[in-house]
Parts: structure tokens; sequence; C-alpha cells
């Protein structure tokens, strides 16, 4: 353990781990405001970062580990709903033969607590369209043919990325895509099908390491991340987003949800305003660490995203590379062994070099200004 707020340079290559199984998952559309919108969330984006990261100096790339299927299942069903893995296993051939066809599967329906307020409790249909309406809550992620085995292939980025932790290293990234933290327990959204953070966290918990911390500091908040440990006391749950009354997903990340009553102040939230820059952005990741550092964390997990940046699309923030650098930096100072698992990031220009800039924080190497933003 290095000594509290001391930040050894990471001497060793840091390992990550990627797959091409990502480009399996390859919408075109997302429903955005009721009409079709080219996928934010796109295979591009994982084969630009996926490229910057093999090309900056100090990383090594690992595979992944080859593990079986059954093993997979496993991990994801420790923190989902086995029929949920059932439904994305088999929504979209479904779709296509009880529907119609379809590239990419939407819900049209989706289940509004208010319908069945103060009735019985739901039902699940059989019918393929209640189907989708029962396990997805938005309209932003499309089910195509692959989804289902590249949102896997996520899932063993993550566990291969955690067991280099597990086994040793200070510092390991897995480029899981798509991403995660929007999965709760029993339901897809946001770009999210699998949890990739907390199957990593539960797979940390159950290999004996203590106690452990989810940190996300991808611009929106991790909805499905705090859902399944909400009432989790040795899973922290720290995040710093868009404030929810502005931001997607809209419905939690609020300052004052702290965490179920098994958990009370094991959920930390920081909700912020629009064009928060650096300065601001640093002054409120200083408190969060300060109060995950109270919780006496054995490991943490990092939900990156880097959408909030000032050239991404989908956030209001106004991060700099470097304050990217100086994020990676300050989480890495709290002394433990990290796991950065990738979340959000829709500038295509600059994603790769983002996530870069923020892991040559996270291990320690210098900053580099990096080129996709000289001329922006
Ligand atoms: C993992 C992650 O970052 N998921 C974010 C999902 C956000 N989806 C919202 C898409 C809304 C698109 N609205 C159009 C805004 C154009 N500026
Ligand atoms: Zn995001």
């Amino acid at each position: 353990m290095w000594p509290e707020g001391s930040q050894p340079t990471v001497t060793e290559a840091v390992p990550f781990v990627a797959t091409d199984a990502h480009r399996l998952h390859d919408p075109t559309i997302e429903v955005a405001w009721g009409a079709p919108i080219a996928m934010y969330e796109c295979v591009e984006r994982g084969d630009r970062i996926e490229a910057a990261v093999r090309s900056a100096p100090g990383f090594e790339q690992r595979p992944t580990a080859e593990r079986d299927d059954a093993e997979v299942d496993r991990a994801i069903d420790a923190v989902h709903d086995p029929d949920l893995r059932e439904f994305l296993a088999n929504g979209w051939s479904r779709f296509q033969r009880e529907a119609e066809p379809r590239r990419e599967v939407f819900p049209d329906v989706m289940l509004h607590p208010a319908v069945l307020h103060g009735m019985d409790a739901p039902r699940r249909p059989h019918d393929i369209a209640g189907e989708l309406g029962w396990w997805c809550w938005e309209t932003n992620t499309p089910i195509v043919e692959g989804t289902f085995d590249a949102a896997r292939a996520a899932v063993d980025v993550a566990l291969s990325t955690i067991e280099l932790v597990v086994d040793g290293h200070r510092l390991a990234y897995g480029l899981c895509r798509p991403p995660g933290h929007h999965a709760p327990r029993a339901a897809y959204g946001g770009y999210c099908y699998f949890n990739n953070a907390a199957i990593a966290a539960q797979r940390a918990v159950e290999a004996g390491v203590g106690r452990v911390a989810i940190i996300d500091v991808d611009y929106h908040h991790g909805n499905g991340s705090q859902q399944i440990f909400w009432d989790r006391d040795d899973v922290t749950y720290a995040s710093l987003h868009g404030d929810p009354r502005r931001a997607y997903p809209y419905f939690c990340g609020h300052r004052d949800e702290i965490g179920g009553s098994q958990a009370r102040g094991a959920t930390i939230n920081r909700p912020l305003p629009a064009g928060t820059d650096d300065a601001a952005y640093a002054a409120a990741l200083a408190e969060v660490l300060e109060r995950v550092d109270d919780r006496n964390i054995d490991l943490i997990v990092v939900s990156l995203g880097v959408d909030t940046t000032a050239t991404d699309p989908l956030g209001d923030f106004r991060l700099t590379p470097a304050g990217l650098h100086a994020c990676g930096r300050e989480i890495a100072r709290l002394g433990r062994p990290m796991v950065v698992l990738q979340e959000g990031g829709y500038d295509l220009e600059t994603v790769g070099d983002d996530v870069v800039s923020w892991l040559d924080g996270a291990s320690g190497a210098a900053y580099v200004f990096p080129d996709a933003h000289s001329d922006r």
C-alpha cells in the first residue's frame, strides 16, 4: 500500500484489456426526443479509444481471459436478474420472428410506475413487445443482432481487468464497450446492458479483497450502480455528475441520496452545475475523495466517462484534458489498487486522447498536451 497522500509513479507498463468483440454491437440509430438520430455510442468510439491507448507510451495490452460463457454468465447473475440476461440473449431474434424484422430493436411501451400505482404487483408479459417494456427503461439503447455477445464480452473485459489488480497490479484499464453504469439489477438503458463496474466490484468482494469503492466520474449519474449497491455497506458508490434536475438520467443522483437503511453514507452523490470547469470539478472531487477515504476502502473501481469535457456532445461540463489528468492523479493519490473501466465519452475526435490523459494522471505519468485538442 502506498503511504497516504503519496503517489509513486507506476514504473511498469499499465496493463489494459480490450476486445474486438465490441464491434458486434453496431447500432446505427438511437431514438432521442422521438426521432431517430445517429447513435452516439458507436463502434468507432471503441476503436478510437483502443488505438489511442495502444499508441500511447506506458501501456501494455493483455488478452481477455477467454473464460467460458458459463463463467461470465455466473458473474453477470451475481448482480443482475438472470431473466434480464436471458432476455438480452434472445430478445433480438425473438423480435425478428414474433414482431417484424428490424435492424435496431426498441420498446414502444415501458412500465411506468404510476400505471399500476396502488394496485397488485405487475406481472411479466409473454409478448415480445411487452417484454421489451418490462426490461428496457428508455429509448436511447437499441438491441442489435450482436448486442448480447458484445455486452457479454465487455463483462469478460471487466473481469479480466479486475483479476489483473487482484493478482497484484496497482492499476489496470478495461476498455468495456458497451458501457454499464446505467444498468440496474433488472433493466437495461443508457447505452448499457450489463453493469461492468458493478460486476467487477462484486467479483473483487467475492475474491476477498475487502471493501470496494466505485468512483464514477462519467458526466452522467450511474443510476444502475447506485441501485445495485444501495443497501450494501461493503461497496461504496460515489459519483460526480450533471445535476439530475437538468441532466440525464433525470431521476437519480441528488445529493441527499446517501444509501439505504443498511448502508447510510455508502452512496455519495455530488450533482454539479452546467459549465463546471477544472477548478470546480477538482474541488468537488477532493470533497468526495475525503469521504471515500473515511470509509476504509481496499480497492477502487473507477467508472471512467470522458463525457465531462468541453467538446462532448452529451455533457455540459468544461473539463480540459489537463483536468482529466488531474482527476486520475487525485484518485490514485488515495493509494489504493485501482481498476479503471470505460463508460461514456462521445467526442470521437478527442475521446482516445482524453482517456489516455486520465490514465496518465492515474499512473503518475506526466501530462502530455494531446494532438487532438491542439486546434480546438
Ligand atoms: C454511458 C453513458 O454515458 N450513457 C449516456 C446515455 C445518454 N443518452 C442520452 C442521449 C440523448 C441525446 N439527446 C440529444 C442531445 C443532442 N445534443
Ligand atoms: Zn455518460
